[in-house]
């Protein structure tokens, strides 16, 4: 007897290829793209959840172009994901928090119609520790002419994305992607190697009841940043006090805020007086996915998809999460920055 359970099961290739048929132009190429991200995923995770056991654990002897020591695991994901997506004729660049520069496609392969940038394994100082981390990427339209990617298809604002998601190896492994068609997530299935449709169509709540933010930088916040952090605590105005929840994993606290509504900030200080995070491959794929959800992300000022970018590894202070939350942010920063100037 089939039980008429609400829910079907649905594997992300077939969701992916049920997305396309939405675009009767689609070629076929951003849907080749999504597969073998998820491909990746796979392996990263699988390279993950081995990280005790097998000698992936601990640092290399190697820093990135952040001046990161780098982890075992970020070299190894950082490669299943370029060799993942070189060879499949869709892209004519990427770009990874990993390497200082462009990735080229090799000459030996076709190149195709898109730019993949990404965050090979981000929080990945908690590996070691078995505190979440994630991937995160995403996906533009190549703009330069020519067969071969060129700067200027990567320094696009997040506005241009087509697609962004991330990947977070957690007490299960999901994937969450949009392209522009709501956000949805897929939680994998180790028994068969499948993401099966878990999580369609991902509302995050208006109003959240979690605070990510890393309060030790307190002494190097500015007064608005301040007096906004008192708000959200419930110190001042009249809002009931937010929970903290800091993980000290982006892709961590990003998804339980998604799913349950929250704030994550990691704003200016005087140590990082741009922020900490990266505008191309955390904030922009994450704010594309949580404005598809009902969310908001700033930079304190201004819409974090409308920035210009004008290095790859650009950093922006960040407030992302439940509009609400995020709309007090917008409120009392200008607020008090209009209060600064007069
Ligand atoms: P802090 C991890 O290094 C990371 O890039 C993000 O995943 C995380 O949200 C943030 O930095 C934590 O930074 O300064 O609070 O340790």
């Amino acid at each position: 007897m089939v039980t008429n359970s609400a829910t079907s099961v649905v594997t992300i290739e077939r969701f992916i290829i049920e997305q396309e048929r939405l675009h009767p132009h689609a070629t076929g190429d951003l849907s080749s793209v999504l597969y073998d991200l998820a491909l990746a995923a796979k392996m990263i995770a699988s390279k993950v959840r081995m990280a005790g056991i097998a000698d992936v654990l601990g640092e290399t002897d190697h820093e990135n172009v952040q001046g990161e020591v780098q982890q075992k695991l970020d070299v190894i994901s950082n490669e299943i994901l370029v060799k993942a997506l070189d060879h499949g004729g869709r892209l004519c660049c990427m770009a990874s928090e990993e390497e200082p520069d462009l990735i080229p496609i090799p000459d030996n392969f076709n190149t195709g119609p898109y730019a993949l940038l990404f965050d090979p394994l981000d929080g990945s100082s908690n590996i070691d520790v078995n505190v979440p981390v994630g991937t995160i990427f995403s996906i533009v339209r190549k703009v330069s002419p020519g067969s071969r990617g060129e700067m200027m298809d990567l320094l696009q604002p997040g506005l241009a994305q087509v697609a962004a998601g991330y990947v977070i190896y957690g007490s299960s492994t999901m994937m969450v992607y949009t392209t522009g068609q709501g956000a949805h997530g897929f939680t994998l299935d180790p028994s068969i190697g499948e993401f099966l449709l878990s999580h369609p169509n991902i509302r995050t709540p208006a109003h959240g009841k979690f605070l990510s933010v890393n309060h030790s930088y307190e002494a190097i916040w500015n007064e608005p940043v301040k007096a906004l952090m008192r708000q959200y605590r419930g110190l001042e105005g009249k809002r009931e006090p937010m929970n903290i929840r800091y993980v000290g994993s982006l892709v961590a606290d990003f998804h339980r805020n998604l799913l349950a509504g929250g704030v994550f900030c990691y704003p200016a200080n005087t140590r990082t007086p741009r922020g900490k995070l990266r505008l191309l491959y955390e904030a922009n794929p994450l704010a594309f996915i949580v404005e598809q959800a009902g969310g908001r992300a700033i930079t304190g000022s201004q819409r974090i998809m409308e920035v210009v970018p004008n290095d790859l590894h650009q950093r922006t202070p960040l407030y992302i999460g439940s509009r609400d939350d995020v709309d007090l942010a917008e409120r009392v920063l200008a607020k008090q920055a209009a209060g600064a100037a007069a």
